[in-house]
């Protein structure tokens, strides 16, 4: 059975635009939404692409109406997503609907490298070339730092209050970082602007999780068979979702409490617990499954080895988290075990391993400062340093040529090709202090060991080596 809307698509108005309208948010806030439009149609959500016309033109001829394939080894639930408004591309056409009154929120899936920031300090990058532009040309902002800030100026200036800003991306405190950028920008372009932005807009911090792998060409032809119609771009997730968010919404919001969404004064202890314990265990995976030939998550943990590691480096993160009350950590870490292990979803390593450089900040980085800070060791997060380090080579352990997408590739690249050994490496990488925090320099020589092993033994044997080693 294909679930439909309880609403007519036609009748919905624009209450919430989206900047970055990739799979994630199409099986995620919309999933969120969409129950709750036939009550309040007020909340329809209108997409934005910020670069490629790819989702829009897929979407456009279908009314904006596309299938979500929640799976996993037991089947497929299939339903008919019908929250969007409508898809427009780029920069400009987001700027003018993110002034219109009607829109109260502003939500972005813009991946960490869309905010612009200095990925160790978390500063507004007034070196990066798209804040140089904007500045330079504030009237056709083309970052998403410059597209908000200008936009609230724009509503300021025209009398319309401010839209709430929620970020659903990955990053420890996201609302409060995204403040941070705009604030600077606005600052940067008039510092009235600025105050207004830091005392009148609200940036609430949000936790999203929901595994999401890009759709490939075996989901669309598998669920056009089940539909009986061809949709262009289906998306596909587990079934799995949670999401988390600081209730602090001036302009209100959807009801999202009535569709499993938690509402919560502080969101802190779920975004490290998240970030640390899946995406973590996500970027060790990614890296230690490029170097192995593991193509996917289920693949990478199908292997016992590697699984028993991943295990191992849970309870090695779990002891720099303080855990929010109603979580159990035993029931958490079997959970993201399972999550990891559906058959049914073809998460690609090559995937999450993108970014490396603005994920693992968080991600690896910072649970190990903790554990530094407590004079304890980390050898289990080390390793999945080590296994990026390598990974910045550019060649699995067979050989195989590996793809480095990441906005920093250029830098990663000279420095890894021109380092003579892995103890080069490692004193390369760990002085790139917009990226590793020097803070982390005692973990050096861990990060090293697992380099060194990696190098000489390869992703698979080094991890039969660390569980005897770290038992
Ligand atoms: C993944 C995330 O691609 C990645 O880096 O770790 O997209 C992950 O699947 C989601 O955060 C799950 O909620």
């Amino acid at each position: 059975m294909v679930r439909q809307p309880l609403f007519d698509p036609a009748r919905l108005g624009t209450g919430i635009v989206h900047l970055g309208i990739g799979a994630f948010a199409r099986a995620h806030l919309a999933a969120y939404t969409q129950p709750l439009l036939a009550d309040d149609p007020s909340w329809g959500v209108l997409g934005i692409s910020l670069r490629s016309g790819g989702t829009r033109d897929a979407l456009a001829p279908q009314d904006w109406l596309y299938c979500r394939a929640e799976r996993d080894g037991t089947g497929e639930q299939l339903a008919v997503m019908a929250a969007l408004t409508g898809v427009v591309v780029g920069a400009g056409a987001a700027l003018e609907h993110l002034v219109d009154p009607a829109v109260r929120i502003v939500t972005l899936t813009v991946t960490e490298k869309g905010y612009c920031r200095d990925a160790a300090t978390g500063a507004l990058d007034e070196d990066d070339a798209a804040i140089r532009r904007d500045l330079a040309m504030p009237d056709a902002p083309g970052s998403v730092p410059g597209l908000l800030a200008i936009t609230l100026q724009r509503r300021r200036d025209a009398g319309v209050a401010p839209f709430t800003v929620l970020s659903c991306d990955n990053l420890p405190a996201n609302g409060a970082a995204t403040r941070r950028v705009v604030t600077r920008f606005a600052a940067l372009v008039d510092p009235s602007l600025g105050h207004f932005v830091a005392d009148r807009v609200a940036f609430p911090d949000c936790m999203v999780d929901r595994i999401v792998p890009a759709t490939s060409a075996d989901d669309r032809i598998r669920i056009d068979a089940a539909l009986g119609v061809h949709d262009a771009w289906p998306v596909v997730c587990e079934p799995f979702s949670q999401w988390v968010i600081e209730d602090r919404f001036p302009q209100g919001r959807p009801a999202w409490e009535l569709t499993g969404a938690a509402l919560v004064s502080d969101v802190r202890p779920y975004e490290d617990m998240k970030l640390r314990l899946l995406n973590g265990s996500h970027s060790s995976i990614a890296y230690l499954g490029q170097l192995a030939g593991w193509q996917t998550v289920a693949d990478a943990i199908a292997v016992p080895d590697l699984r028993e590691h991943i295990g191992a480096l849970m309870s090695e993160v779990a002891t720099t988290l303080v855990l929010p009350g109603s979580v159990d950590l035993h029931g958490y870490r079997d959970a993201l075990l399972t999550r990891f292990a559906n058959p049914a979803l073809r998460h690609r390593t090559a995937q999450i391993a993108m970014d490396g450089s603005q994920k693992l900040p968080q991600r690896l980085f910072a649970p190990a400062l903790v554990r530094l800070a407590a004079g304890s060791r980390a050898p289990r997060i080390a390793l999945g340093i080590a296994a990026w380090l390598r990974f910045l080579q550019g060649r699995a352990d067979d050989g195989t040529a590996l793809t480095l997408d990441d906005p920093q590739a250029e830098r990663l690249r000279a420095v890894a090709s021109a380092a003579q050994d892995p103890a080069a490496l490692c004193d390369a990488v760990f002085g790139m202090a917009d990226i590793v925090p020097p803070a982390l320099a005692p973990l050096r020589d861990e990060v090293l060991a697992g380099l060194n092993s990696l190098s000489t033994h390869g992703a698979r044997q080094t991890v039969v080596a660390w569980n005897e080693r770290y038992k």
